[in-house]
């Protein structure tokens, strides 16, 4: 990026459809009254914001029976298409994409929006879930397992309602980071398609500055690929962010969490970072507070925060 220009489009997607806890469509209302906009701002950035609430909510129809195991879909569809669009526009003009969600379905939207500009994007995807359900494997239905396996073209073409998707992500430049809740048919697609994955194993075995390394040289190999991060808060430990749909315990302490962040704004290669699955509406005031902090402050680090 330019230094000057340096300009940042965030997009809040009020959306909760791709799982079914309310709430997490609260998750950006909460981040930007915490006031991550104006901390942004403080690392120099200028800010384009769309703040209009309700802003996606709007597009999901009130009748929406499943299609096959997939719950919510044309609603998931709607929100997903209308964000591709938003961040493919914000990539066009050279901002950084930020998204505030909603659950991680979202993600089919970002990346498609992302990877429809930087042609030769790679994507770090730092969750508890390795969201690489395909629409015949889901047990649950709930489309934010499964935006990976859109993005890579897994299903089989012509899913109803996701005609549109355009799959843009090749095994070799997506990597995992934080897994450690993985389903048996995620784990057959993981190891057939030879899809790097960093689980907590990994991060206790070798501790997450080398994690962090190994996995940019896998999907980064000559540093010039655009990243974009996907964070979901569900990574990090449930002691650290306990206001989340999907809690896993055994996760990503307060500090390996924002080291990731770090070292990949580090790289200078960042263009793009989605944080997903806070949920406000889940736990005490203090686990809300806490979970929205941290949401803002991985933020702040993927946008170039440092200690010293
Ligand atoms: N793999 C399970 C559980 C899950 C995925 N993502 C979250 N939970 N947050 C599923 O429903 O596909
Ligand atoms: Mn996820
Ligand atoms: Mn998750």
């Amino acid at each position: 990026f330019d230094e000057q220009e340096r300009t940042v489009s965030v997009v809040g997607v009020d959306f909760s459809g791709g799982q079914p806890k309310a709430g997490v469509d609260q998750g950006p209302f909460q981040m930007v009254q915490f006031g991550v906009l104006d901390q942004i701002k403080e690392l120099g950035w200028k800010v384009n914001f769309d703040g209009t609430f309700p802003n996606f909510q709007k597009l999901v129809p009130t009748e929406d029976p499943d299609i096959g195991r997939m719950k919510k879909p044309r609603a998931v569809s709607s929100v997903t298409r209308a964000l591709a669009d938003k961040v493919r526009l914000a990539a066009q003009k050279g901002h950084f994409a930020l998204t505030l969600g909603g659950d991680h379905s979202i993600a089919i939207g970002t990346v498609s929006g992302t990877a429809a500009v930087h042609k030769d994007l790679c994507v770090i995807w730092v969750d508890a879930h390795a969201d690489i359900n395909t629409v015949e494997s889901t047990d649950s239905g709930n489309l934010h397992g499964c935006p990976v396996s859109f993005l890579m073209g897994l299903n089989k073409p012509d899913v109803p309602q996701f005609e549109w998707v355009q799959p843009c992500l090749t095994p070799d430049r997506i990597v995992y980071i934080g897994l450690r809740d993985v389903d048996p048919a995620e784990k057959k697609i993981l190891k057939e398609l030879g899809i790097k994955a960093f689980s907590m194993h990994e991060v206790d075995r070798y501790g997450i500055g080398k994690v962090v390394d190994m996995a940019l040289e896998h999907v980064n190999p000559h540093n010039n690929r655009p990243i974009h991060l996907s964070f979901d808060v569900d990574a990090l430990d449930p002691t650290v962010a306990p206001a989340t749909g999907t809690p896993v315990r055994g996760g990503l302490t307060f500090r390996e969490g924002h080291y990731i962040c770090e070292a990949i704004a580090e790289t200078g290669l960042l263009v793009a970072m989605d944080m997903v699955e806070v949920n406000p509406a889940l736990g005490d005031d203090n686990g809300l507070l806490q979970t929205v902090t941290v949401g803002c402050s991985l933020v702040r680090c993927g946008l170039g925060e440092t200690l010293l």
